[in-house]
């Protein structure tokens, strides 16, 4: 299960990704699901457009790049440039390593250090903020988030329970707070559900929209013909799975961790078929992981 986690690049919570530079290994904390819980489709969500924002070149956007290798195998490094001009942000992570990828964002405020938020565990302090950031891009891929940033101190980070390399940057005051535009698709996280609507296979441009007041992500994982989202459910939430797994980890896809009430446009390729959609992020208090609190839904992509 811990390998598999690993090649997932799945997200235990919070807390791991920000550890992640600092100690490489956190256990895996694995908690039964709730017997009553009642697997479901996800509700249509209203809200989307027709014109896609990453693809309209006369939005007032600034552009921030940025770059991940793998300095070894299991060993991430990040690179970003010292600042970028806030409001309206052109997010970009070019993924020149060996393994797929996101750019988790963490926003620090007060006078803390990246070396304090690497420490991190349980509860997350109020100063250190998840802050969106680029969906998980495949191996010599460049992958695009459209985002609001406010001015403030940052550092991009994986959520791997692994070593590696973070890097930190300014955001400078913007000229203007702009949200992005909405886009065709749409992911909406609440506490603790997901609405979703308008998904193709292809690669989709995503409003990614946290309406709830908790840390959420979604994480896209294929279905293999004939399993059930109980089996998916059960699979994530033991540790003693046995006989083949009822989702194909290759064909996974996800966004990065957004606070409550934060959103982003971001791109996510999906082929056709069937998906468990799942948020495995802890409270900022700490607690169940949201999948355990009914945060799982299928989804047919067309
Ligand atoms: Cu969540």
């Amino acid at each position: 299960m811990r390998l598999l986690l690993r090649a997932l690049a799945l997200p235990i919570g919070v807390g791991v990704g920000v550890g992640v530079a600092a100690c490489g290994g956190e256990d895996v904390v694995v908690q039964e699901a709730p017997k009553d819980a009642t697997p479901r489709f996800a509700p249509a969500a209203g809200g989307t457009s027709r014109v896609d924002p990453l693809r309209n070149r006369a939005l007032p956007t600034g552009r921030l790049t940025i770059t991940v290798d793998d300095s070894a195998p299991g060993r991430f490094r990040y690179r970003a440039p010292a600042s970028v001009r806030g409001g309206l942000v052109e997010i970009r992570l070019r993924n020149v390593g060996d393994a797929p990828h996101k750019a988790q964002l963490w926003r620090i405020t007060g006078d803390h250090t990246v070396k304090e938020a690497l420490r991190i565990r349980r509860p997350q302090p109020d100063w250190l903020r998840t802050a969106g950031g680029v969906s998980l891009t495949e191996p010599g891929s460049t992958s695009r988030t459209l985002q609001s940033l406010p001015a403030g101190r940052y550092y991009v980070a994986a959520t791997l329970d692994q070593p590696g390399t973070v890097a930190a940057f300014t955001v400078t005051a913007a000229r203007k707070a702009t949200q992005p535009p909405r886009a065709p698709a749409r992911v909406e996280a609440r506490d603790f559900s997901f609405r979703v609507s308008a998904l193709r296979a292809g690669r989709n441009s995503v409003d990614f929209d946290n309406t709830g007041t908790q840390p959420h992500h979604a994480f896209f994982t294929p279905m293999r013909a004939g399993s059930t989202l109980s089996q998916v459910r059960k699979f994530f939430s033991s540790s003693t799975s046995t006989g083949p797994p009822p989702i194909d980890a290759a064909g996974t896809r996800e966004t990065v961790v957004l606070e409550g009430g934060e959103r982003q446009v971001t791109q996510l390729d999906l082929e056709a078929g069937r998906y468990a959609l799942i948020c495995f992020v802890r409270g900022r208090q700490g607690g169940p992981r949201h999948l355990e609190l009914g945060m799982i839904n299928e989804v047919r992509v067309r």
